[in-house]
């Protein structure tokens, strides 16, 4: 390894800006110049640490590509459970559906707080968010469905699962989490990607995201009565779950789901019967 490579990422990020040249300039730009009283400098950058952003400009840009792919074949994934389950049940339990690639400044981060190997295969081994899909569900039941469904599909591999609905964090937050790892096919062959998938319902999404702003502002260090306040909020989200389900379930139950089947296999069958008239006549 070389002297170079061997900087962790504060450093180079440093290092490169003390150069005057960012990761992303530095495939571009081979030398910068400097004003000093009045005369202009050309300030000739250490061609070690020039090879090394290259590298590194490279190494993350193929990174992100290969999760951006991975997000795409999830949503893709996401978006056929979703019409199937409308073809087969006429309802829909995914409510929406968002996805995110890390940014490199936040891999970044990830990776110098961590104390990650400022390698890429370091960084594809232990940082498993850098792609992440959140799916909102109507209901409880409908989330443990979608995961199920999701995760069990023979391309899946499933690394790790947290169900934080049956064992909620401690501030109250409640989610299932399942990093997966699905093959992107590429045209030098399958590259096995993960990607966290976040699944949870309405209310607790309303939750997580009020928790996620309140816990920015205080920078972690939020005051007491706001975590009370913000566990009694979860109580009341969960609450409200249940009931909602239950009134879902109910009219489900009273065969709503039965009756629009019915109707739209009337539907077909007329239309059926109306194409067989025509192909008599015709003959
Ligand atoms: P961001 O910006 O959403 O990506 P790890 O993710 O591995 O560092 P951990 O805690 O082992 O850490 O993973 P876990 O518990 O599976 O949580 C991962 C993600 O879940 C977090 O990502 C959040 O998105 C979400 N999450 C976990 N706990 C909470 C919580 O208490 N409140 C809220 N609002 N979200 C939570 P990041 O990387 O923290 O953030």
């Amino acid at each position: 390894m070389t002297e170079v490579s061997r900087l962790n990422a504060d450093d180079v990020t440093t290092n490169i800006a003390s150069q005057g040249i960012s990761t992303r300039e530095a495939g571009t730009s081979t030398m910068r110049t400097q004003r000093h009283g009045g005369q202009v400098r050309t300030v000739r950058p250490d061609p070690e640490l020039l090879a090394f952003a290259r590298q590194m400009r490279d190494d993350f840009a193929r990174l992100q590509m290969e999760h951006e792919f991975a997000v795409d074949e999830v949503l893709t994934k996401v978006s056929i459970l979703q019409r199937e389950f409308m073809h087969l049940h006429q309802y829909n339990p995914i409510e929406h559906v968002t996805s995110r690639v890390k940014s490199l400044e936040s891999i970044l981060q990830k990776v110098a707080k961590r104390g990650i190997d400022w390698n890429p295969q370091a960084i594809r081994a232990n940082l498993t968010d850098i792609a992440g899909v959140r799916i909102t569900c109507s209901f409880i039941a409908d989330t443990h469905r979608i995961l199920k469904t999701l995760t069990s599909q023979t391309d899946v591999k499933v690394i790790e699962v947290k169900d934080y609905i049956a064992n909620p964090k401690p501030n109250g937050y409640k989610s299932l989490h399942a990093i997966i790892e699905i093959p992107v096919f590429l045209s030098t062959g399958p590259v096995p990607v993960t990607v966290e998938v976040q699944i949870r319902t309405i209310a607790m999404d309303f939750w997580a995201s009020l928790e996620h702003k309140i816990y920015y502002k205080y920078d972690g260090a939020v005051p007491d009565r706001l975590v009370a306040d913000l566990s009694d909020a979860a109580d009341a989200a969960e609450q409200l779950d249940r009931r909602m389900e239950q009134l879902h379930t109910e009219v489900r139950g009273a065969g709503s789901s039965a009756e629009a089947a019915d109707t739209s296999d009337e539907l077909e069958e007329e239309l059926l019967l109306r194409l067989w008239q025509q192909s008599r006549q015709n003959t």
